[in-house]
């Protein structure tokens, strides 16, 4: 072996590379046969804990139709002895919502204190594509839906936990046909959205993150600003790679990005991230923070197969970002 790699089973690791993500030894925490009904694969979880400390994953489940429900599962340390819904939680309803025709998928969730509820985001996907979808909840029992936010084709999606001069901002990722950006909108009631403007945008050529990103976990709010966990695809002739970055926000402009790392900080590694439904695919919907404001618990999904945790410091985060990211600010021909 090589003085810049170390064996760890099957595995050859760059000791070059930064781990700031520490898989949990326990991966996968969740995968379908733990399903209390059929289901074929869950993955995608949104993620919340609760007042009670209790820990919520909104799992995405596909059925043995191709489609895609949302099941709550709950657990008390957020690792294991989940309690799971014993039928889905939240499933498309297209005679209402057309868009939900063939389901919903990938839910990001944040608390809203202003309105004391949880704001699901999901995927709804139907003859017109994947739109952007919200729906309220008191207790993960209950749901308002207010319906398609954003038209297809767009996704990954979340809401900001509080209103910005004024109004609620969504992120989202839209796709044109100058690429797949992560753009922020805004809206007065979150019902009609405009002020629409790019937040963060895929690199070109041959970065990591080159033509595709999305949002990976509802914002984070720190001291510094709000920290972005971000996907970018790079398309490969044997499929797509989904690998995750970071990018910090000014708190009260959260269209004005203060730092973006150049590397990605997270891909698949492990054989339950290499291999499944779609290989090479780690996929976070939602964190959840410690008691002590520090621990980030990371649940994604892995190859859309499974359910998975991988555990951070944000401090150490935003150091990292602090280090070795760069300036947005930085002229255009130096940035592609
Ligand atoms: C994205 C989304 C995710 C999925 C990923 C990899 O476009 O559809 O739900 O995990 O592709 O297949």
């Amino acid at each position: 072996m090589g003085s810049n790699g170390v064996v760890m089973g099957q595995q050859i690791r760059n000791t070059f590379f930064e781990v700031l993500f520490r898989r949990h030894e326990t991966n996968p925490i969740l995968t379908a046969e733990d399903w209390p009904y059929a289901a074929h694969t869950v993955f995608n979880p949104g993620a919340v804990r609760l007042k009670n400390g209790e820990t919520l994953l909104l799992c995405r489940v596909e059925d043995f139709n191709g489609h895609s429900h949302l099941c709550a599962a709950r657990s008390r340390n957020g690792v294991d002895g989940w309690n799971i819904d014993p039928s889905p939680t939240f499933a498309g309803q297209p005679e209402q919502f057309r868009e939900e025709l063939w389901g919903v998928e990938d839910p990001r969730i944040t608390y809203i204190e202003e309105l004391d509820q949880y704001a699901v985001v999901y995927t709804s996907y139907g003859w017109g594509g994947p739109g952007v979808s919200l729906a309220l909840t008191k207790d993960f029992r209950e749901f308002t839906r207010y319906g398609l936010a954003m038209s297809p084709e767009d996704k990954d999606a979340s809401l900001l936990p509080r209103r910005l001069n004024g109004d609620w901002h969504l992120i989202h990722r839209p796709v044109g046909p100058m690429g797949a950006h992560i753009w922020v909108s805004c809206s007065p009631d979150l019902h009609h959205w405009g002020n629409h403007r790019i937040m963060l945008e895929a690199r070109r050529g041959g970065w990591w993150d080159a033509n595709k990103i999305g949002l990976s976990t509802p914002l984070i709010e720190t001291e510094r600003g709000w920290l972005m966990i971000y996907h970018g695809v790079r398309v490969t002739p044997s499929g797509s790679l989904y690998r995750l970055g970071l990018a910090l926000f000014d708190l009260e402009n959260p269209d004005r990005c203060i730092r973006r790392g150049d590397r990605w900080v997270f891909g698949p590694l492990e054989p339950y991230e290499r291999a499944g439904d779609v290989g090479n695919v780690v996929f976070p919907c939602g964190c959840t923070i410690g008691e002590d404001g520090d621990s980030l618990n990371l649940y994604y999904g892995a190859a859309d197969t499974s359910i998975c945790l991988a555990q951070a410091s944000i401090k150490e985060l935003l150091e990292w970002l602090e280090r070795c990211g760069v300036s947005e600010d930085r002229p255009l021909h130096l940035r592609d």
